[in-house]
């Protein structure tokens, strides 16, 4: 039995630590749930504690939450070639970093607030709402596209993954997918990037093992 459990509840962030955990060529178990509704099942949450929310890393007897902070944990603990996160101290650490809390803290926050809007408003314009929220999330990917533009690699600091990849692929295929905040609109090099992304052999092998589907 490997030491590591990834709790992966479907269709979420869950997929970042796969394909991480993939990356790094870690072997791990999958403990994987539908939701019941929009939410994750009871018995999830009593086994992986914390929040509630996926999803969550055990390695040994430690548990660990926050898809950004299990990424730098992992990055820490096995990464020993600082391939997918270089080493403290490196500028190049906070290019990769500046992505990592991105993809959570403005992507995320900017398009959940929309996806929220559309669950959970009561009453009043909900089309209105949406259209002053858009504002953030197309500024978001006007920013994610004029820098594609200007990176000479595939990815977001290089030519290969690193952990501003494995942490932003989740939350511009969540953008596009549930077009929330796109309005019509289309960002060529943003959806080349989810595609870069999706075609490498790691994530592909994080999405069999899993069963992620958006
Ligand atoms: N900031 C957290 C967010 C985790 C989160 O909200 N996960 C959602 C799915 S993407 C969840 O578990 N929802 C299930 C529920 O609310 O019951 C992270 O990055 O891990």
């Amino acid at each position: 039995m490997p030491p590591i459990t990834l709790y992966f509840l479907q269709a979420s962030r869950s997929i970042r630590i796969a394909w991480l955990l993939e990356e790094l060529g870690v072997d791990y178990e999958v403990k994987a749930a539908e939701r019941e509704g929009q939410k994750a099942p009871q018995w999830m949450k009593d086994e992986a504690g914390g929040l509630g929310k996926f999803p969550v890393l055990k390695d040994g007897e430690t548990f660990l939450y926050e898809s950004g902070n299990i990424t730098e944990y992992l990055c820490d603990k096995y990464d020993t070639e600082h391939r997918l996160l270089p080493p403290l101290g490196d500028p190049k650490r906070y290019q990769v970093l500046q992505w990592v809390h991105a993809a959570e803290a403005t992507y995320m926050l900017h398009s959940l607030a929309i996806l929220y809007a559309r669950w959970n408003q009561k009453g009043g314009d909900v089309a209105a709402t949406e259209a002053g929220l858009a504002l953030n999330v197309q500024k978001d990917l006007d920013y994610l596209a004029s820098e594609r533009g200007k990176s000479k690699g595939m990815f977001l600091v290089g030519d290969g993954p690193t952990a501003a990849d494995v942490m932003m692929e989740f939350s511009v295929d969540f953008i596009l997918t549930r077009e929330l905040g796109t309005k019509g609109r289309e960002w060529e090099r943003v959806d080349q990037y989810r595609k870069d992304c999706q075609s490498t052999a790691t994530w592909k092998k994080a999405q069999k093992k899993t069963g992620h589907q958006l």
